[in-house]
């Protein structure tokens, strides 16, 4: 197993459909492949509980949760995961690759639902007990591709709340990556999914100086291509 002193948290978030289930996907296959502990968790989700709080969450039929009811539902979720698995994890020295995090509950409830921003990151605060990813990956696409991306599938709850909607959570991802410049980083994604992980590699590398990972040609690109050629994206990681 590769050594190193403390945990590290990588969060990823976007839009619907940006690409981020297929990026976490291969970088946590890269880590694994180089013997890293790592662990791929989603939100909501990750744990028993959150699952069944998301299947809450997504159901179409659930037309009538009010605004304020899904903002506790998504940080009882998260509550859990921190407690449960993500804080557990990190004090274990693991890594941790979380598909979205507290800045989805910023853009999508308090950009997209209206919901008190204030109100917003007292509770993030609360429910992660101050337990903030070292970074976050933002995976830009305009909402109305990453839809259609999305919506390629049978589309869930929250994919159907409308065009307006996706465009303010669009806009309250902006506003994250213009206040948290140094955690929150931006990628634009490209066409060919490789050209994306490379960029996405280069987002995270400092944090693995940081821990003395001495060995760093894990990150050489050329295994990102190899992850990538094979199957067109890792597969099967969560
Ligand atoms: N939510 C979540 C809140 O409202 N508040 C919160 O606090 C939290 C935590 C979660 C929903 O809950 C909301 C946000 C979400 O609406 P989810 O199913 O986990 O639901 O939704 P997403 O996280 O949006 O997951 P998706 O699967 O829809 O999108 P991804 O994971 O970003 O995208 P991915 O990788 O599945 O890719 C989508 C499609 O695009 C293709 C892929 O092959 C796939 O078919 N693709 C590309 N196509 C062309 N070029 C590329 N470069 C491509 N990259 C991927």
């Amino acid at each position: 197993m590769t050594a190193h002193k403390r945990g590290v948290f990588i969060s990823f978030e976007g839009g619907e459909g940006s690409g981020k289930t297929t990026q976490t996907r291969a970088l946590v296959r890269l880590l694994q492949m180089l013997d890293f502990d790592v662990l791929h968790l989603r939100e909501p989700g990750g744990t028993r509980i959150g699952e069944s709080i998301r299947d809450i969450l997504l159901d179409t039929n659930n037309t009538e949760l009010s605004p304020r009811a899904e903002l506790l539902l998504y940080e009882a979720a998260r509550a859990q995961i921190v407690d449960q698995v993500i804080a557990p994890a990190i004090a274990q020295a693991k890594i941790v690759i979380c598909d979205r995090f507290c800045d989805s509950t910023y853009a999508y409830q308090g950009f997209g639902r209206g919901l008190s921003l204030d109100a917003i990151e007292s509770m993030n605060s609360f429910a992660t007990n101050g337990l903030m990813p070292d970074r976050t990956i933002y995976l830009e696409l305009p909402p109305q591709l990453g839809l259609s991306r999305a919506t390629r599938r049978s589309s869930d709850r929250i994919e159907n709340a409308g065009d307006e909607f996706h465009a303010r959570v669009h806009e309250g991802f902006m506003d994250l990556a213009a206040k948290y410049p140094d955690r929150f980083r931006l990628v634009h994604t490209r066409e060919d999914k490789r050209d994306t992980f490379q960029a996405i590699l280069d987002e995270i590398l400092d944090l693995f100086w940081e821990l003395d990972a001495k060995d760093t040609s894990w990150l050489a690109y050329s295994k990102a291509q190899e992850l990538f050629a094979k199957d067109g994206g890792a597969r099967d990681a969560r």
